[in-house]
């Protein structure tokens, strides 16, 4: 065996190895117990950063581990192809998205196999394939069917200069990122998928997922925000714009006798109707109008609003309350009307303060402890007071209390409602799935008939980086349905559609006669374990558990849940932040793994941090992760220099080498516990890197002491193959195996070698013997020490006196001074 260790030649061969001999083929064999990991596909955004490394890494020490558990591994890897960056490219660089995107797919994909990850690349999905999309497309036309898919007009953001829609992440304070025009809102007919059918479902369904994180699930629960509460109707004094009342929709109803006001969005058409002759008013709508449409920047919206001039009808009171109109307030969210309630709503606090509006206190705390509404809303539970009938009642007696006088009067029912919106599909650019739709001469929509699927994305296109060439290209957009012309919808799906299914289609990609084949889904799904990072906690992970729903209740897949345990990992952190280009603090994995070698790199990321933490950016670490490797190389060396070894006897072992077989063993016990239960790959590897430090110190020559080297070596490579899985594959071979280390056994703890020895040791009462324990050899004196003033006899002879001193003899004796 070479002396020194050689990176480069050792990966270059592993790599080679494994994939002559295709060794993570992943074939069905219903005889074995499945295992499927998946670590979310990447963007092709051009190069893999330290995100995407760590993710790979924890995502293939899994399912390296669990195949030498002996699990029959899948672990795919794909392409999340479609989307903004590639149309990005195409206005930075004046490449065609499509061009970019598959040179980018190339040049990953080298990296990827150079980090030596286990994947089966024969499954390689790439979505912007029209063998992917179409299967998206046809499901699409599945669900429209049903009336899952649906059209409605819902804004957008809109230059005006460019003439184009704009992303929320291209509108910038409100200005278009090319050219700095003020955005402003334009509705526009989009579709939609009925993610609200399945409300009830995705939040109940959270219940079961207790290979979850918690946080990932109560993210989850906030997101669908199930309350219940009661719709309230407002007569209006006088009807305005075809309305006589407004509705309004609270989970506070115990506050209803602190409203001073309502307020409408700005399109709600009591609005729009008085704007009409009022030129002051229509211009805030405007203003409203312009705002981006992203319901993440209404938290950090400047709450403004303007007195309607007319008045509303309290359903209990019969008092008026003006009604206002807010750009806080979204049509599309309810009923596009909030009640306002400034003393026990932070929001309408200010708002009330800023415009002079009135604050009733209708709630105090139940402890009768003061409240200062000069300071800020109260707006925790409580009992009523100044609410009439009402006063005294406590949260829950005034919710059913006011439910009850308002369905008397017909004003008001208690609802259940969800936060959850249809997710808006809609996307009006170029680089993505087309929405295979097609519109008669009067607008009416038809699917595209099912035999011309799939609806192909030009990729030859000549783009602006502005306008999609779908839009622009009159032959495209024609089409003809039973000899009656029509035009194509151009519009492409969100990518947030392919990637709520590839981890189904990953178990049959190249199935063609449809979206999946249910034998190699019923096999492989669920995923066994899903790695990914928390900015996908909410949607995406919600679209794929949708998605996984819809395409159960076609009879596609079985079982209602798509990813059984789940890991999100934290983030790479160069000095405490984020890489990244404008920090100039970003690490390029390609360069450390030139200088290193993939194993490294791979050892000290899995290393650095359990995966769920950030992770900090260390080059000393590195450094050192690639030391303990030349370090494992030398001790496999020397330990195969010194000649042929004997079997391990372990009925023949003196002290020590019982104490470094027990170390080996107990080894084995905790590093498997890391991976399997705790996931913290960190410790495991410390563990490792004591039992090759406690080796080193070992040096017994004899033929007992160099097998029980020998199995701390072996034992050390098995538990490290995960993880530095080039290296072990040839250290493996040089320790002899015939078979490659991937396809050996997970060791097991011996029972035998975890027991330890146990002494006999003497015990003294002020220098005379008075008894005998028995403790284990390496126990510590403070163990040693309770052991004996437990002992029954010294117990008895030390009765009555004070214990002044117990001196423990380590291996030989216990004096206990008493006087
Ligand atoms: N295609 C989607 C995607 O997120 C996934 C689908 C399923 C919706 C990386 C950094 C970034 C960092 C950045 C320099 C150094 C993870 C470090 C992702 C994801 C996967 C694919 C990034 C975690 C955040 N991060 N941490 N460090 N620059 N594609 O290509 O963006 O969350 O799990 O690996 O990422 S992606």
């Amino acid at each position: 065996m070479e002396e020194h260790y050689h990176p480069a030649t050792v990966e270059r061969e592993a790599q080679a190895y494994w994939e002559a001999h295709r060794c993570f083929r992943a074939v069905e064999d219903p005889s074995r117990e499945k295992f499927y990991c998946l670590a979310m596909f990447p963007y092709p955004s051009g190069k893999l950063h330290m995100g995407h490394v760590r993710n790979y890494t924890i995502a293939d020490v899994i399912a390296r581990f669990e195949r030498m558990r002996g699990k029959n591994v899948l672990q795919p890897m794909g392409w999340d192809a479609f989307g903004l960056p590639a149309e990005n490219a195409a206005i930075q660089h004046g490449v065609a998205p499509a061009a970019w995107t598959y040179a980018n797919i190339e040049h990953m994909k080298a990296q990827l196999k150079a980090l030596g990850f286990a994947y089966d690349w024969e499954r390689e999905i790439t979505t912007c394939r029209p063998d992917y999309y179409r299967w998206e497309q046809w499901f699409f036309l599945r669900l429209y069917e049903k009336g899952l898919a649906y059209r409605k007009t819902a804004p957008v953001n809109w230059c005006p200069n460019d003439r184009t829609v704009l992303a929320n992440e291209q509108v910038v304070e409100g200005r278009c990122w090319r050219c700095d025009t003020p955005v402003e809102r334009r509705e526009i007919p989009q579709w939609f998928l009925r993610i609200t059918a399945y409300a009830e479902e995705l939040l109940a369904d959270l219940e079961q997922l207790d290979g979850w994180p918690e946080q990932v699930r109560t993210m989850q629960r906030n997101w669908i925000g199930k309350s219940r509460g009661i719709e309230i109707d407002f007569a209006l004094a006088q009807p305005v714009g075809g309305c006589d009342k407004l509705t309004v929709y609270t989970t506070r109803p115990d506050t209803l006798m602190g409203v001073t006001y309502l307020t409408v969005a700005a399109e709600h058409p009591v609005a729009r109707a008085l704007a009409e002759g009022d030129a002051e008013l229509a211009a805030f709508l405007e203003s409203c109008r312009r705002q981006s449409v992203s319901e993440a920047s209404l938290a950090t919206l400047e709450k403004r609003g303007r007195a309607l001039g007319i008045t509303a009808l309290h359903p209990l009171t019969g008092e008026e309350v003006p009604v206002w109109v807010g750009n806080y307030v979204l049509l599309e969210y309810g009923s596009g009307a909030v009640m306002g309630v400034p003393a026990h709503d932070q929001r309408d606090w200010e708002f009330a303060r800023r415009y002079g509006l009135p604050c009733k206190q209708v709630v105090a705390p139940a402890d009768g402890s003061p409240v200062d509404l000069e300071r800020g809303a109260f707006v925790d539970k409580g009992v009523l007071v100044h609410s009439g009938p009402f006063d005294g009642l406590d949260f829950e007696d005034a919710f059913a209390a006011i439910a009850r006088a308002l369905e008397e009067r017909g004003a008001g029912r208690v609802t259940i409602q969800y936060r959850l919106r249809d997710w808006g599909v809609s996307r009006q650019r170029y680089w993505g799935a087309p929405i295979p739709m097609l519109y008669r001469a009067d607008g009416t929509p038809v699917p595209v008939p099912e035999e011309e699927l799939p609806v192909v994305l030009p990729e030859e296109v000549s783009f602006d980086g502005i306008h999609s060439p779908l839009k622009a290209d009159p032959h495209w957009r024609r089409a003809e349905l039973g000899g009656e012309p029509v035009e194509r919808e151009t519009d492409t799906f969100d990518t947030f559609v392919e990637s709520s299914w590839y981890y189904a289609r990953f178990t049959c990609p190249h199935y063609q006669e449809g979206m999946v084949d249910r034998a190699a889904a019923d096999y492989w799904l669920p995923v066994d374990q899903y790695v990914g990072g928390i900015e996908h906690a909410i949607l995406h992970l919600l679209y794929a558990r949708f998605f996984h729903k819809l395409m159960r209740d076609e009879g596609l897949v079985a079982g209602d849940e798509p990813f059984r345990r789940l890991l999100c990992q934290g983030m790479v952190l160069k000095d405490g932040a984020k890489m990244s280009k404008s920090k100039g603090n970003v690490v390029d994995p390609e360069a450390l793994i030139q200088r290193y070698g993939a194993d490294t790199v791979r050892l000290f990321i899995m290393f650095a941090a359990p995966p769920e933490q950030s992770l900090e950016w260390s080059d000393e670490g590195v450094a050192g992760a690639h030391r303990f490797l030349r370090r494992l190389w030398k001790a496999v060396a020397a330990h195969l220099a010194a000649g042929p070894v004997p079997p391990l006897d372990p009925t023949a072992l003196a002290e020590p080498q019982r104490a470094l077989r027990r170390k080996t063993h107990e080894t084995i016990a905790k590093v498997t516990a890391d991976y399997a239960e705790r996931q913290t790959f960190n410790t495991a590897i410390a563990a490792v890197m004591e039992l090759v430090n406690e080796l080193g110190r070992f040096g017994d020559d004899s033929p007992q002491g160099r097998a029980v080297a020998r199995e701390a070596l072996e034992t050390a490579v098995l538990l490290l193959a995960p993880i530095v899985p080039h290296i072990c594959h040839r250290l493996w071979f040089e320790l002899g195996h015939r078979r490659p280390v991937i396809d050996a056994p997970w060791p097991s703890a011996d029972p035998a070698a975890l027991e330890r020895d146990r002494l006999t040791l003497v015990v003294q009462v002020n220098g005379k013997v008075r008894g005998r324990i028995e403790v284990p050899a390496d126990a510590d004196p403070s163990a040693v020490e309770k052991a004996a003033l437990a002992e029954p006899n010294v117990v008895r002879f030390v009765a009555g006196k004070e214990i002044q001193r117990v001196v423990v003899v380590p291996g030989r004796l216990v004096n206990v001074v008493a006087r």
